[in-house]
């Protein structure tokens, strides 16, 4: 719900955005139209200090961030040539196919050298050979070897795939994999709502009505979750409103999103790069800036709001954290989706590293578990070095 922000409307220089702030300090909630105007606005230094107002009304001067680590098991995907925008996915008998055994997924789990991992971040393709048994006993044996890690994992996506292929309600997939240790579900599969917008860049894709239908089933099971827009390819201003309207409205339904990540599209190495004739990056640091604030401004009912360093650099994401930004994605380990499509940003971040991003940008670090309860606060002298997961206490 929205709350009231104090904010000194003199820092506007775009008379378009007085009525803006007018509703921050009147604790009132943002229009579509509003969402445009911030969308559009020549001032992107007031729609930062808007959104970093409305940061720091919730969550003061600190940044989170998660020890975790991401798994990939399998690229291969059903929806390889049709996601056009995506270069992890390959068919069955392509070159550089993969679908990981449990060993495999258990090796590599086993990975984070030095660095405690709290969370698996488990996503890969929509493969007709992992179904529901692939997965569950994927986690059970996760669960057996590494007891305290949180499973985040399979994206709305793939959890209609699986019962697509089980012939199975999507709540009953839902169950079945909580039963094996699945604790929340991450937000990717999203792209861009609009139909239009998928017809040119995921046909065949599962909707944006679905995706909200998968998430509200696993809100309503107790399963909280994350969600995405991926920004920066062929949608309209309009269009991205429209997908923040669908987040929102259903957060006011369940309360059950944890957090909101605008993921930046990069073009190398797939189709929809080459049709575009982009390479490099293709959104801009503005771009970037401006979603995540407007994400924090409109999405007046999520707590957190997280830069995904991967993709838009840690330069950037230290910028971001005074524009509305509380949170960063974690160490992570080994990234490959992004590493698919052109992304030159570190594969993960050690935990001094990420002690240094926030630092540097003047904020406070604190470490935290998937449900965003703060294990550990560093202070100024603090490395994060010899710091055993079970000493952690959950602080707040
Ligand atoms: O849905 C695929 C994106 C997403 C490209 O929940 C691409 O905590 C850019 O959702 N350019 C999956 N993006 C990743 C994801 C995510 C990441 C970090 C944290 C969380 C979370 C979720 O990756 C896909 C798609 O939108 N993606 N290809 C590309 N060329
Ligand atoms: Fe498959 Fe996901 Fe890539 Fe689409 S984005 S092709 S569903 S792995």
């Amino acid at each position: 719900m929205p709350r009231v922000v104090p904010f000194d409307l003199d820092r506007l220089r775009d008379p378009a955005l007085r009525p803006i702030g007018e509703k921050l300090n009147a604790g009132e909630r943002l229009s579509l139209n509003d969402g445009v105007t911030l969308f559009t606005s020549p001032d992107l230094n007031g729609v930062g200090a808007m959104a970093d107002a409305a940061n720091r009304a919730r969550h003061g001067d600190r940044v989170t961030f998660a020890s975790n680590q991401h798994i990939n098991p399998t690229n291969i995907c059903v929806l390889r040539k049709t996601c056009v925008f995506c270069g992890y996915a390959r068919l069955p008998k392509e070159a550089g196919a993969y679908r990981y055994t449990l060993d495999q997924v258990l090796a590599e789990s086993d990975r984070a050298d030095g660095t405690i991992t709290r969370e698996f971040h488990i996503v890969g393709g929509l493969d007709m050979q992992a179904g529901l048994a692939y997965y569950t006993e994927m986690f059970r044996a996760l669960k057996a070897r590494h007891p305290q890690v949180h499973i985040k994992a399979l994206t709305a996506v793939e959890i209609a795939h699986i019962a697509r292929i089980e012939k199975m309600s999507r709540a009953d997939v839902l169950t079945a994999l909580r039963e094996a240790g699945l604790d929340t579900l991450p937000g990717g599969g999203a792209e861009t709502f609009s139909a239009a917008v998928r017809e040119q860049i995921a046909d065949k894709k599962l909707g944006g009505t679905d995706y909200i239908d998968v998430h509200r089933t696993a809100h309503q099971l107790g399963i909280r979750s994350n969600c995405t827009m991926l920004y920066g390819h062929v949608e309209t201003i309009d269009d991205r409103m429209q997908h923040l309207a669908m987040l929102r409205d259903l957060q006011d339904e369940t309360g059950g999103f944890l957090a909101y990540i605008p993921l930046a599209y990069h073009p190398d190495d797939n189709e929809l790069g080459a049709t575009l004739g982009r390479t490099g990056t293709s959104t801009t640091g503005f771009d970037d800036l401006r979603n995540l604030a407007v994400g924090r401004l409109f999405l007046d009912n999520f707590e957190h709001v997280k830069s995904h360093w991967i993709m838009v650099t840690p330069s950037l994401t230290q910028v971001a954290l005074h524009f509305g930004v509380n949170d960063i994605e974690g160490t992570v380990v080994r990234e490959k989706i992004y590493h698919a499509v052109g992304a030159h940003t570190p594969q993960g971040m050690t935990l001094p590293q990420l002690l240094q991003l926030i630092r540097g940008a003047g904020k406070q670090p604190a470490e935290r578990d998937s449900f965003y309860r703060v294990l550990r606060e560093f202070g100024p002298e603090e490395t994060g070095e010899n710091q055993p997961a079970g000493d952690a206490m959950a602080v707040a």
